[in-house]
């Protein structure tokens, strides 16, 4: 199973909005016959690909795959009849596929035709691989990383708004392979007028995100680099009444979206909603923390994705990574569950869960 996550890993940023699969295929003695993964959107399923390398009979084989076949005529035909076709006599499944098309549907077949079936392996790291598919399948909404570079206070810039750099160059390496694996990036206008960043993905190998620009006025100069026509896509969405002579003044590949203001600024339910109906499936901030407070707020963050630095700001008035976020007691305070913890160069990556079954 380990491999065949490494296996769809390879395909991170490729394939949405379907799932990273990988699968393998091997004999009683454990030897490895083929193995395939999903490569690309409307493109094989993985199980196929490993099926169709195969130089020899399967009849009697074992595949294992990181998701349960399906059992739905979608792009392709159905995966579990052609498992079926082949006379593989055991299927191992990490989860159970979240598409309600799906959905058990594809265990259950393959069980009718005789087939072992032994579902839930490695369970917990299918279900992390595969976050993105499973919140869209679910809520249809996209999944939402909330993204920081902080000191060890918890701070994300001075209050002159300086933030680079807080984290070393190991650090924002690791952020250049989070591009590639989210559709889109999402920032807000301050963050383009005090940073000016391009937030594309210069990972060797690695393509761009789609870029996505909160900006409620259409205040952000139509000059800053992440509006270069450099073959990213970009979004900007906009309060819904500017005015078309200021749209105008922005390049032609840039998509610009009207959204209902709230409270003085976009409304970030209604935003996220319209990136959703766009396509995107899986977000990631990388902006200041009025924004990240909104998108926490509005109970849409799934994850939070933090790099520590060791350093101290300390001034009161320095920037904090949820900016106006408060909680008078600590039992109102939102619980996070740690997924992962990684020591780099000289920074850690704290990456935790939000968890909204309790009343936060
Ligand atoms: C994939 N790749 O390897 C597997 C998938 O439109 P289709 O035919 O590509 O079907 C997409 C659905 O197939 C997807 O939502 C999921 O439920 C199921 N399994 N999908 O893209 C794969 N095994
Ligand atoms: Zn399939």
């Amino acid at each position: 199973m380990q491999k065949c996550i490494k296996l769809a890993q390879k395909s991170a940023g490729r394939v949405s909005p379907n799932p990273l699969v990988g699968a393998v295929i091997f004999d009683d003695d454990l030897r490895i016959i083929s193995q395939g993964r999903h490569e690309y959107y409307g493109g094989n399923h993985a199980e196929r690909n490993a099926i169709l390398t195969a130089t020899e009979d399967l009849k009697g084989k074992s595949i294992i795959v990181n998701l349960e076949p399906c059992s739905h005529y979608g792009k392709t035909p159905p995966c579990a009849d052609l498992i079926i076709e082949r006379g593989i006599k055991r299927v191992i499944s990490g989860m159970v596929d979240p598409n309600p098309k799906v959905s058990g549907r594809g265990h259950e077949l393959l069980r009718q035709a005789g087939i072992e079936v032994i579902e839930g392996v490695l369970e917990e790291e299918c279900l992390e691989l595969n976050k993105f598919f499973v919140k869209n399948q679910t809520k249809n909404l996209p999944y939402i990383a909330v993204k920081t570079a902080v000191t060890l206070d918890g701070r994300i810039a001075t209050k002159t708004h300086q933030s680079k750099w807080i984290t070393d160059e190991a650090s924002r390496a690791q952020v250049q392979k989070l591009r590639n694996a989210y559709d889109a990036i999402l920032t807000g206008s301050g963050t383009i007028k005090y940073d000016n960043p391009s937030l594309t993905c210069r990972m060797k190998g690695g393509r761009n995100p789609v870029r996505v620009v909160l900006d409620t006025n259409l205040s952000t100069d139509e000059n800053s680099k992440v509006y270069a026509d450099d073959g990213a896509k970009v979004i900007i969405i906009t309060g819904e009444n500017v005015s078309k002579s200021r749209i105008k003044q922005y390049a032609s590949h840039i998509k610009i979206e009207k959204c209902r203001i709230r409270d003085g600024i976009i409304d970030i339910e209604e935003a996220v909603k319209i990136l959703y109906e766009t396509g995107i499936r899986s977000i990631m901030t990388e902006c200041g923390g009025l924004l990240n407070k909104s998108i926490i707020e509005a109970k849409l963050a799934d994850e939070l994705i933090q790099f520590v630095a060791p350093k101290i700001l300390g001034d009161e008035s320095a920037k904090g990574f949820a900016e106006g976020f408060h909680r008078s007691e600590i039992k109102e305070c939102n619980k996070l569950k740690i997924v992962s913890t990684k020591v780099l160069k000289n920074d850690i990556i704290i990456k935790s869960r939000f968890d909204y079954t309790g009343n936060k």
